[in-house]
């Protein structure tokens, strides 16, 4: 509390009065995880953590914060990539956590829709669908810990962007406290509403810069009643983007997923996570895990991806490959995917660039995004694998092997990303694909984004937040 003023710690005083002691966190080793993010690669100090338990806690705890002056981190399940919910070092902000906010306060299964609040985790949000034979299609890795308002003010993305779309296409209405601690009621349950500017999507994606997200009405689909996934092997890859593009043309809007994963990615899941195993007897290079979904319980959808990868096969594009033959079986080809961070993490660590290019372009920036790695570090380990299907890699690299990464990243880290970042705006690419910016891609979003666009950005949040206390040092 050091770095407070005496006004400042009668303000803490009154928010301490308003959460509550359930509101609270004080205790010096709980208070630890919300001030450290994710990947560990940044530590904050926060003046007080508070959980406010309601919107209207939420809107008094941000006025007593705006009269005084103090800036305010909001934080959800603290699973971000880019440290956009840890404080600064100053210990003089407010660390405003939603993990207490967790009601489902509507499911209108007429309307497709949930009406949850912030706090409740993405998991629960799918469960809620789930309980009424209703889908919510957010789907990532985190999505155990991860929660609703995190994800709709990152606009993740995940591994089922290519039908449903990203966070932000999820959305109809949101509740969203202000910087000034007003309340915008947009709660709305509407599939139409032109009634002006479409406020939602400025707080979609604005990492708590604009104000801090209380409740959103999100869209619901059909349950899936058929499933089809394979592991494949493909040539390479650009046979990689040629297959999709067949798969949709064969099979049509029913592909859901479709990531790609090189040799070096499953080898490190291979040796790193316990109880996974190849689903291939032969060794290949390059990977995809593709899956289909119908709302009817249509044989079809198997057979039509059989025959389209029989296609594939005899032309080259893919070389081997298999069909989950039961549900255990296609959550074993997932958990290959989707462990690929936590063994990454366990092999070392990585140097992480989280890039999007159009779908056409992959292949291009894979093998140009080696070439120039390779060209500073000969040893570099690349780990380059993702959400192809919408154009996102992650493009991660593993110090070569009896290097630490803070050896490797210091001596190349810079180099290796600059360049990198330069194949990637050459071919019409984002530095800043889903895991959004953060503190930590600032300076990336300044440097390789439109300036009249920057400038609107800085319009809008001086507009909302003239005193810029929403997340400062955040995003812009
Ligand atoms: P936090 O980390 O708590 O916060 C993220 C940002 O949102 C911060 O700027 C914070 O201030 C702000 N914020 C949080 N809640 C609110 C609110 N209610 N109102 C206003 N601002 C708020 N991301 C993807 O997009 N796709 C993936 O496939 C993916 N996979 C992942 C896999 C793993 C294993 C891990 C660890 C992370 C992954 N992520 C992925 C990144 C991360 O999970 C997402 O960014 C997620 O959406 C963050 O949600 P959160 O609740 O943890 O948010
Ligand atoms: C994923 O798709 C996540 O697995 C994490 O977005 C990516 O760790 C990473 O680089
Ligand atoms: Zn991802």
């Amino acid at each position: 509390m050091s770095a407070t003023t005496t006004t400042q710690a009668a303000t803490l005083a009154e928010i301490r009065r308003i959460v509550g002691a359930a509101g609270v966190v004080d205790d010096a080793q709980d208070a630890e995880p919300y001030l450290i993010d994710h990947r560990r690669l940044y530590r904050g100090r926060a003046a007080l953590i508070v959980r406010p338990g309601s919107t209207d806690e939420v809107a008094r705890v941000v006025r007593a914060c705006r009269d005084a002056g103090i800036a305010i981190v909001p934080q959800g399940g603290n699973t971000g990539y880019c440290g956009g919910a840890t404080p600064d070092a100053s210990g003089s902000q407010l660390l405003l956590s939603l993990e207490r906010m967790r009601a489902v306060r509507e499911v209108d299964a007429v309307n497709h829709t949930l009406t949850v609040e912030a706090g409740v985790i993405l998991a629960e949000v799918q469960r809620a669908a789930e309980a009424h034979d209703l889908l919510f299609p957010l789907s990532l890795g985190a999505e155990g810990s991860c929660r609703i308002g995190g994800n709709l003010s990152t606009n993740a993305g995940g591994i089922a962007v290519l039908h449903y779309g990203n966070a932000r296409e999820l959305v109809l209405g949101l509740e969203v406290v202000l910087p000034d601690g007003q309340i915008w009621n947009g709660l709305r349950k509407l599939r139409k509403n032109n009634a002006g500017y479409d406020l939602k999507h400025l707080f979609i994606g604005a990492e708590g810069t604009l104000g801090i997200i209380t409740a959103a009405v999100l869209k619901l689909f059909p349950r899936p009643r058929a499933r089809a996934t394979a592991w494949l092997a493909v040539a390479d890859p650009e046979a990689a983007s040629r297959l999709l593009a067949q798969l949709r043309g064969a099979c049509g809007d029913v592909v859901t997923s479709f990531e790609y994963v090189p040799r070096f990615a499953l080898e490190l899941v291979l040796a790193h996570i316990p109880g996974t195993r190849d689903p291939l007897d032969t060794p290949r290079e390059h990977y995809v895990l593709v899956e289909l979904m119908s709302a009817t319980p249509d044989e079809s959808l198997q057979a039509a991806l059989e025959q389209a990868l029989a296609d594939a096969l005899a032309a080259g594009t893919v070389l081997d490959g298999t069909l989950a033959q039961s549900e255990d079986q296609r959550r074993a080809f997932w958990r290959l995917r989707e462990t690929i961070p936590e063994a990454q993490t366990r092999a070392g660590g990585s140097l992480k660039h989280d890039v999007s290019v159009p779908v056409s372009a992959v292949a291009t920036l894979l093998a140009r995004g080696m070439q120039a790695a390779r060209a500073i570090a000969p040893q570099a380990r690349v780990c380059a694998y993702g959400h192809v299907g919408d154009g996102n890699l992650h493009f991660n690299f593993q110090a070569p092997p009896g290097q630490s990464l803070e050896a490797f990243v210091a001596a190349h880290g810079a180099a290796i990303s600059s360049a990198l970042y330069g194949e990637v705006v050459q071919l019409g690419g984002s530095v800043c694909a889903e895991h959004g910016v953060g503190q930590l891609k600032r300076e990336l979003l300044e440097r390789y984004s439109d300036p009249v666009g920057v400038a609107i950005m800085r319009t809008l949040k001086s507009a909302l937040d003239p005193d810029d206390l929403m997340n400062p040092g955040k995003v812009l």
